[in-house]
């Protein structure tokens, strides 16, 4: 009977674990012993080996050591390994080399020699977490870092260990930095008494490699500091930041620095008291020198009445180039709006040839369906890191003006929108774990392809022990197709062939492009962005229009500013365009449009059916969340053709084309039901 139960029990045993999500892609356990030979000790060292002995996976009874020791070719916390060595200039250059080679153990690949060096040096999380423990655009739950604000910053066991949990899935990918607090910061974050707090955060990040850095509010010299003003030039101010940047290093002897959202919707900034951006970053960029730290410094700036918001970064940060102190990285989102389904790259990603400059991503899904829809970011990355400015001829893509590859840039850094919270499975969607995944193994190796990238995430995430063929045939192969196609199915449900912001305010989920109220600004509202009228649709940046083409170098330029040589994915972000304009495809404009809604539409629904196909390849619980989440994607995918393309026709005055399933709700009902009247 005894015998019996075990049997049971040990076939069983995959599946008795809760399969909650919370295990993230760091689900492998060892399944042999090995010894390590180290001759130093310290907290990181002490991971790396607790990490290979828990998840060996090699040869039973190997030995391997841990190498410290400098080579000129190996860079920052960069690694070379061996199957029984591993070595590095620092400690977490080891730690990053045993979970890479742990990883390569659980994928089945093999191990030679090789050397792995981080495409930047700084690859940093930026938690939009408010001291409320509310997060900005965050859809799993509340801050893992901030709660009850009332009731002081008290620390608790159970929160040091999630934020250990959280350090050591960060230090698994590479990630070497936090920003804790959202950029719309609160002047409270640089108290004393929320210091303290960060300090204790900070000792849980550090032996991971995790560099602790603070969002800071521009006026917080006058708002808690009794001043009477935070004039970047004024020596009282100046005083103020080198003190109280003095308090933060006495407590966080490593800390990472500043990060700063400034004269950026409606946050305080040095052009309150005439001055540029450069003389408010280099004040704190000279206080922070002394020890080390550095200030990443945002670029998403626009103004209201402008004629065209993609056109203001430019504007505003080019005349600055050169004018930046060398501890000064300038965050740039990747698109010139914001953090769209998809857009172009920023045109100042390798314009501003004298500056550092960083890529921002959005890891949470804010405009691509939140914690609902799975979207698999990296191929939107990709995209954008392969993206060819042209500014130094051909091969200097976005990706090698920002890692150091073209420019001399004191610092290479590339940042993403964490989309981490409380919730059991960290990210609200298990598949949005995948999105976390990515951004970390993209820092560190910004030439991966998304296709590898979700690959090892599916395997680490999905695979319990040895999987079977039909496990790599029918779980592994489907899902991945799903990942992979998930991007560019969610452009053409939501905002096809260079549509953007055409979202219900607020809450930026659904459709909204008929949300314009007179009395708010107008590059708030979706119908500033498509423009649409009886003529056509879209937003003309070309030459005669904004001009917002002409920001980008040659031959880009002229590319782009050409109806006919623009490429369709961006051709109403560039255009204005008649209804009838003849597409690629045969069809008219509007045809298109049409096709584009239906198609994202049916593939929504063709991810339903291979997700149910794969039922009987993993756990009951993980495959019913996902499945649950399907089905309310699919509904508000429906929203989103039925209201848009309702929406337009009432400028095409054209049919819906006739093979196309028609709408089954009325446009006023879904304006009625879906649209959250609030800026
Ligand atoms: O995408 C917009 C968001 C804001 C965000 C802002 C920014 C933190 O809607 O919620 O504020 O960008 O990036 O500063």
């Amino acid at each position: 009977m005894r015998i019996c139960l075990s049997i049971i029990l040990f076939f069983m045993a995959p599946y008795l674990r809760a399969e909650n999500g919370h295990e993230l892609w760091l689900r492998a356990k060892n399944t042999g012993e090995v010894t390590i030979v180290c001759s130093k000790e310290s907290p990181t060292l002490t991971i790396a080996k607790q990490e290979l002995t828990q998840g060996w996976q090699g040869k039973s009874g190997a030995k391997i050591v841990l190498n410290i020791k400098k080579d000129k070719a190996i860079k920052g916390d960069g690694f070379k390994f061996t199957e029984n060595e591993i070595q590095a200039n620092t400690e977490l250059g080891i730690l990053y080399g045993v979970y890479e080679l742990l990883r390569r153990q659980q994928l089945k690949q093999a191990v030679k020699e090789e050397i792995s060096n981080p495409s930047y040096e700084l690859r940093v999380l930026n938690h939009w977490d408010n001291m409320d423990g509310t997060i900005e655009r965050g859809y799993a739950g509340a801050s893992i870092f901030w709660h009850d604000e009332d009731k002081g910053y008290a620390v608790t066991d159970k929160d040091k260990s999630i934020w250990r949990e959280y350090a050591r899935a960060n230090a698994s990918i590479g990630i070497n930095g936090a920003v804790l607090n959202n950029v719309n910061a609160s002047q409270l974050m640089l108290t004393t008494e929320c210091l303290k707090k960060v300090k204790a955060i900070a000792e849980v990040l550090r032996p991971y490699g995790i560099k602790t850095y603070l969002s800071v509010k521009f006026s917080s010299p006058s708002l808690i500091g009794g001043l009477k003003t935070a004039d970047p030039l004024d020596p009282a101010v100046i005083g103020w930041w080198k003190n109280k940047i003095k308090e933060i290093y006495s407590l966080i002897p490593d800390f990472g620095g500043f990060l700063v959202k400034a004269n950026s919707e409606g946050q305080p900034g040095p052009q309150d008291f005439g001055r540029t951006h450069a003389d408010g970053a280099n004040m704190m960029a000279d206080a922070l020198k002394p020890y080390g730290g550095i200030v990443m410094w945002r670029a998403f700036v626009y103004e209201a009445n402008s004629k065209d918001r993609a056109c203001q970064a430019y504007k505003e940060f080019m005349p600055l180039d050169g004018k930046f102190r060398d501890n000064i990285i300038v965050q740039v989102k990747n698109g010139p709006i914001d953090f769209q389904p998809r857009e172009p790259f920023n045109p100042l990603f390798g314009a501003m040839k004298k500056t550092s400059v960083m890529p921002e991503l959005q890891i949470t899904q804010e405009y691509l369906g939140h914690s609902i829809h799975l979207v698999y970011l990296a191929p939107m990355w990709e995209e954008c890191l392969n993206s060819e400015t042209y500014q130094e001829g051909i091969g200097s893509t976005v990706a090698r003006t920002t890692d150091g590859s073209i420019f001399p840039q004191k610092h290479t850094a590339i940042a993403g929108v964490a989309n981490i919270g409380i919730d059991a499975n960290w990210c609200g969607h298990h598949f949005a774990q995948s999105n976390w995944y990515a951004f970390g193994r993209l820092a560190w190796n910004n030439q991966l392809t998304s296709e590898k990238i979700a690959d090892e995430w599916i395997k680490q995430t999905f695979a319990n022990g040895e999987p079977s063929n039909d496990w790599y045939v029918n779980f592994l192969a489907p899902v991945k197709q799903i990942m992979l196609k998930s991007r560019e199915v969610a452009v053409d449900y939501m905002m096809p062939l260079g549509f953007h912001h055409i979202f219900a305010p607020s809450d930026h989920y659904g459709p909204g492009p008929w949300w314009g109220p007179q009395d708010v600004r107008k590059d708030w509202t979706p119908p500033y962005y498509h423009k649409a009228d009886t003529f056509g649709v879209g937003f003309d940046r070309t030459i005669s229009g904004s001009d917002a083409v002409s920001q980008y170098s040659e031959p880009l330029r002229s590319q782009l500013n050409n109806l006919q040589t623009c490429p369709e994915t961006y051709l109403l972000w560039f255009h204005h365009v008649s209804w009838s304009h003849k597409m690629q495809s045969g069809r008219t404009l509007w045809d298109e449009i049409c096709y584009r809604y239906d198609a994202g539409q049916k593939q929504v629904r063709e991810f339903q059916k291979e997700w149910d196909k794969v039922q009987p390849y993993m756990d009951a619980e993980r495959f019913f969340a996902v499945q649950s989440k399907l089905r309310s994607q699919s509904q508000n995918v429906r929203i989103w053709k039925d209201g848009c393309l309702l929406y337009f026709q009432q400028f095409s005055k054209m049919p819906i084309p006739y093979d196309i399933e028609r709408p089954v709700y009325e446009l006023d009902y879904i304006i009625k039901n879906f649209t959250i009247d609030k800026p």
